[in-house]
């Protein structure tokens, strides 16, 4: 009888712009939200491998869930669970697009949501209900896979309940209070209209723009205080349906709630002044934003709908609301070429972008990119630890394989260069200047632990004559 469930987000072993950050995704503690609801004991451990087996924690049942990066952990930590007799599950957008794969390591692979896949698998296993009722869920019979449909995006998000942080475990066992976290992550929204060639996010959570309801978010929102939290809004496209953000940010505004917050958005957020300025009212103090390239044939290929006219736009109308700018730029798509990544790069420094991120284009399971490259057997390898957007992981067109991740590791040099750094200071932009000192170490604490990593590349791609264009 199932009563006691951990469920588990790896932390990435590899150092990578984001290994630092505190917060899992939301997956994990919305399940753990919801089987804590039923009257189930649900914990949730993010936290890297060593400290998740430290926990000693033997549950009934163990919940993974697992990106690309982190799925070379995650098997590790199933594996471990499975040789104590523990049942494991796998869930996530790695798992979603190869079940199988999940199967050498678990006993339990669920495709797609789990709001409603997970309780119903938990109640089979407790004996009510049947496996093939569970939607998307994979498993074994009598050695053969099965598998069920895919589950529809859940349609109502406002059914499902607020995340609570309080199921949350840190390394030395104590509960997280929420109330002493300072950055909150919150969901507003799921899916996107659009279907960029290297993003997954539509074919995990949908092209239909869901949304929940202003009232059910300022449900969430109010539990917070403005002097102690701020929000991360979790979306992927947090303007994707204008009328409704307008209308979320215009009651944060009239309920003077007084809460700073960062998102994800595109760069069609600046076509509508309006909504600009209700951002800036509302609190929004840094957007997080996919410039991807400012070539304009690589922008075709990746199927971004943008221009770099949109992307100039842009900066220019959120820097005049003064709006931290984190651009996210992907480096190697088969239009790239070394000289166009130097563009890339000197577009980004003359444009004092305030804060970047070089990622080396990565064919991400379920992904056009993905499905592409297996065509055309390029895929280099599949250590998924290494799928983190630094590591070079498919055959490139125009550079070697060691030039496209120099072009990156020489991208972030440039632009986090000492003195670039410096001049954000004298720029009066503090939170840039503080990220670029936090960049440039971890740049260079990159080279040195992937010392042998590239080396290798290097001896067995070679290539050095294109470099001395980027
Ligand atoms: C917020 C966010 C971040 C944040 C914080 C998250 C974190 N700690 O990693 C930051 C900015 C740090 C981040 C970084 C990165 N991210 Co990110 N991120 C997101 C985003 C926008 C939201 C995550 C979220 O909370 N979603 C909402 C929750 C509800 O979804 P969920 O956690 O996946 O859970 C649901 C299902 O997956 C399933 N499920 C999940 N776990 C389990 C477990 C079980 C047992 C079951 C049954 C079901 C189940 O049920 C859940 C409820 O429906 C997603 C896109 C997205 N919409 O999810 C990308 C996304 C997860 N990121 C992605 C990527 C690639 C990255 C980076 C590699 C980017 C980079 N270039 O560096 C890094 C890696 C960071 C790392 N951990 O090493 C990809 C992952 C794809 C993949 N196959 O790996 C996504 C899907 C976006 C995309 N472009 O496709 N990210
Ligand atoms: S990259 Fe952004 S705009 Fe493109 S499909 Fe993914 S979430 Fe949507």
């Amino acid at each position: 009888m199932i009563k006691n469930i951990v469920l588990v987000e790896p932390k990435t072993e590899k150092l990578n712009i984001f290994s630092k950050y505190e917060l899992p995704r939301l997956g994990t503690i919305l399940l753990a939200t919801i089987m804590k609801k039923a009257g189930y004991d649900a914990k949730v451990l993010f936290m890297r491998k060593k400290d998740i087996i430290a926990q000693g924690l033997t549950p009934d049942l163990v919940g993974i869930s697992s990106i690309t990066n982190t799925a070379t952990n995650a098997y590790e930590i199933a594996d471990y669970y499975k040789k104590k007799g523990i049942p494991v599950v796998m869930g996530g957008p790695h798992i979603t697009f190869l079940p199988e794969e999940a199967l050498e390591h678990a006993d339990y692979a669920v495709m797609g949501e789990g709001e409603i896949s997970f309780p119903m698998l938990v109640s089979a296993l407790n004996g009510k209900g049947s496996f093939s009722e569970v939607p998307g869920l994979v498993w074994k019979e009598n050695g053969v896979v099965r598998k069920n449909p895919m589950i529809e995006p859940i349609k109502d998000l406002d059914n499902i309940p607020i995340a609570d942080f309080s199921t949350m475990i840190t390394r030395n066992n104590r509960f997280v209070n929420p109330f002493a976290r300072k950055k909150i992550p919150i969901q507003t929204s799921r899916g996107c209209p659009f279907d960029c060639s290297f993003c997954s996010v539509t074919q995990m959570f949908g092209k239909k723009y869901r949304f929940r309801s202003t009232a059910n978010i300022l449900e969430e929102i109010v539990q917070y205080d403005p002097k102690k939290h701020y929000f991360f809004f979790y979306d992927d496209n947090f303007t994707a349906n204008k009328k409704r953000a307008k209308a979320l940010l215009q009651e944060m505004i009239d309920r003077k709630l007084g809460f700073n917050w960062s998102t994800q958005v595109r760069c069609d957020i600046a076509k509508d002044p309006e909504l600009l300025d209700l951002m800036k009212k509302a609190g929004c103090s840094a957007l997080y934003i996919g410039f991807e390239s400012v070539d304009p044939e690589s922008l075709v290929e990746m199927k971004k709908s943008q221009t770099v006219g949109d992307i100039e736009f842009a900066i220019r109308e959120i820097r005049k609301r003064n709006i931290h700018i984190h651009g996210m730029f992907v480096l190697g798509f088969d239009s790239d070429t070394p000289k166009k990544t130097k563009a890339t790069v000197d577009f980004a420094i003359r444009n004092k972008i305030d804060t970047v991120q070089f990622s080396i284009l990565t064919p991400l399971p379920g992904t056009e990119f993905y499905y592409k490259m297996i065509k055309e057997n390029r895929i280099l390898d599949s250590k998924w630890e290494e799928y983190d957007a630094h590591h070079i992981k498919f055959k490139p067109l125009h550079f070697t394989e060691w030039e496209l991740q120099m072009a990156q590791v020489m991208a972030h040099t440039r632009f986090y260069a000492s003195h670039q750094v410096i001049l954000r200071l004298f720029r009066g932009k503090i939170l840039a200047f503080l990220i670029g000192l936090y960049a440039n170490s971890l740049n260079k604490q990159w080279k040195k632990i992937e010392r042998e990593y590239l080396k290798a590349l290097k001896e067995m791609f070679g290539g050095a004559k294109a470099l001395a264009k980027i």
